[in-house]
């Protein structure tokens, strides 16, 4: 076939760095190396409340992973190293990894500290030659940094990302046109992005349990169970995505804090009080980001680990911490009648808009 009559493809790189923050961790105290490392809250002699952040993979070994609760991780492997972190460095880091990503590319875009798309459509003629430009690219952060990292190469974002992901460390995954039907079939739902523990229960509750199910299943049964997103995942699952590497920051949907109580409480004014300090941190974001806001959360988690959440929407938008206080006060009210006693307690605001130069509304 000849490749000069066809358009040519749309050639995306997923850069995410391994393990990123245990990483860091491991490179700062070469005496890590080796043994399991996991970042997160303070385990306590396995009394510790919060979760794990990340772990290396020494420590995933044990079935540790991000999201666990530290007293679990505890359980799985008390002798591994934990760490509660430097997210000064981690930042200081993610910065010097970016630049070295920013200047192979002009179309750039950066997600979270870790991780990257990079367009280099214009820059390589092929596929070929972007699994050259991605193995300097790890070269140079290798050599810099002293950090690995996995790529993943794809005609889209979408499926560069799940490529990225696929063989975690240190791993380079191409996905070409033609092999993207193939390469996403066998892989589970969760896997897909988007598709969190929730949904991927109940997919695998109506039998689908693959990507390939996905794709191959009634698109207008997923839109009656899933509404819009229905449509989404069928199309995801054929590998279909139209979104563009855009070198700005996709405008950010809301902003929120939560923290868990050292001991469950019922002491109505102690939760008052962590949610006022919540609200202060919520609001400087709000601030420091020039953001006005109009919808206010507050989320409770009980000792039973039920939780409830809770909103409002303002007439108005505002950024004043005494307008938040006050929806806030009014939201846990509610949850503060019961007799249950309280885990974690967060704040969340969205609706969110640019301050346009005002600095307070209403
Ligand atoms: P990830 O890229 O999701 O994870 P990772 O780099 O630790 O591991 P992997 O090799 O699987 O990519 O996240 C990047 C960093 O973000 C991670 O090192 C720690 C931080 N993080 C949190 O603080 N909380 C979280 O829930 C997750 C998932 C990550
Ligand atoms: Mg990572």
């Amino acid at each position: 076939m000849k490749s000069s009559c066809r358009k040519k493809d749309h050639i995306i790189l997923h850069v995410d760095m391994d393990h990123f923050f245990s990483a860091v961790e491991e490179r700062e105290h070469p005496e890590f190396k080796g043994k399991p490392v996991v970042l997160g809250a303070s385990p306590k002699g396995g009394k510790g409340r919060g979760v794990v952040k990340t772990c290396n993979y020494e420590a995933r070994e044990f079935g540790i992973h991000s999201g666990m609760p530290i007293s679990m991780a505890w359980k799985l492997c008390p002798d591994a190293i934990y760490i509660q972190g430097n997210y000064q460095l981690y930042k200081e880091v993610s910065k010097s990894i970016m630049a070295i990503l920013r200047k192979r590319s002009d179309r750039f875009q950066q997600c979270g500290l870790d991780e990257a798309f990079l367009d280099v459509s214009a820059i390589v003629q092929n596929f070929k030659e972007a699994v050259k430009l991605a193995e300097s690219i790890r070269h140079e952060i290798l050599w810099n940094e002293k950090l690995t990292c996995s790529i993943g190469i794809a005609p889209n974002k979408l499926v560069a990302k799940i490529a990225s992901d696929h063989k975690k460390p240190e791993g380079l995954t191409v996905v070409t046109q033609g092999s993207i039907k193939n390469f996403l079939a066998p892989l589970p739902v969760q896997r897909m992005i988007g598709i969190g523990e929730k949904t991927a229960t109940r997919l695998n509750q109506m039998g689908v349990s693959t990507i390939g199910d996905l794709a191959s299943f009634n698109a207008s049964v997923l839109v009656e169970r899933f509404g819009v997103m229905g449509t989404r995942y069928h199309q995801f699952a054929h590998g279909a995505y139209e979104s563009e590497v855009v070198g700005k920051r996709r405008a950010r949907k809301s902003l929120g804090h939560e923290s868990t109580f050292e001991i469950d409480t019922s002491n109505h004014g102690f939760v008052l009080q962590r949610l006022f300090k919540l609200c202060r941190k919520v609001h400087e974001r709000a601030i420091r980001r020039s953001l006005l806001f109009r919808t206010v959360t507050v989320k409770m988690r009980h000792q039973n680990f039920r939780t409830h959440t809770h909103g409002k929407t303002l007439p108005f938008s505002t950024n004043r911490l005494e307008n938040l206080w006050k929806v806030v006060q009014e939201l846990a009210q509610d949850n503060l009648s019961g007799y249950e006693k309280i885990r974690l307690v967060g704040v969340r605001v969205s609706n969110l808009r640019p301050t346009d130069g005002q600095t307070t509304l209403a």
